[in-house]
């Protein structure tokens, strides 16, 4: 997330059937090709027309729109916001992961949340309940404890200080061609498809910004 412009579309590190039944390949070459594509060509070009944001890393272009000027704000936010959920969100996704929460994200699930069954409980119902187009996520907060937020459209949580380690696209471009409408067929089966492990290595190297 370090990584400056000019962005590329690395290849995905799984192959576009890998997640089948839960995520079906269509859907997935599509996802990554035309919508994650699609942002990281609109952010490159927004860099090409502005060349003294090219110095910024994703995080910070991500972190910092709010204070840039009026011209670059909204291309940032949007392109430079669908570029990192796109990234992070295709790279915690795996074909084998584990089936459950590694230690230290568990630890801190249970923290938080009472139990993994109660989180994903909370999660579920709060992804559901999302109106219209976003992301819901799991953050660590300036206290160090886990929280579930949502955005809309491509905002992240980093803008307000909150550290991300896990997030589910709730767009439906993530899902209809499978599940329709059936938006909680599709977060359960997400549920099948978790990285735990990078989720484990995101909280570890938790640091505020
Ligand atoms: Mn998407």
């Amino acid at each position: 997330m370090n990584e400056h412009y000019k962005f590329e579309l690395q290849p995905l590190g799984y192959k576009y059937y890998a997640l089948e039944p839960y995520i079906d390949s269509w859907t997935m070459q599509l996802h990554y090709t035309r919508h994650y594509g699609g942002y990281v060509d609109n952010l490159n070009k927004t860099l090409e027309e502005n060349p003294e944001y090219q110095k910024y890393s994703l995080i910070e272009l991500v972190s910092n729109y709010r204070l840039f000027p009026e011209n670059v704000r909204e291309p940032i936010r949007n392109f430079g916001g669908g570029v990192f959920t796109h990234k992070m969100f295709f790279d915690l996704m795996t074909p084998k992961g584990a089936k459950a929460p590694l230690e230290n994200t568990l630890k801190a699930i249970n923290t938080a949340f009472g139990s993994y069954e109660e989180f994903k409980k909370r999660f579920s119902e709060m992804a559901v309940s999302k109106f219209g187009s976003g992301w819901i996520w799991l953050v660590i907060d300036k206290d160090e404890k886990l929280k579930l937020v949502l955005t809309s459209n491509a905002d992240t949580p980093l803008a307000d200080n909150l550290y991300p380690i896990l997030l589910l696209d709730l767009w439906e471009h993530a899902y209809y061609l499978k599940y329709q409408n059936r938006r909680a067929e599709y977060i359960a089966a997400w549920f099948s498809v978790i990285n735990w492990s990078k989720v484990e290595e995101w909280y570890k190297i938790y640091k505020p910004y």
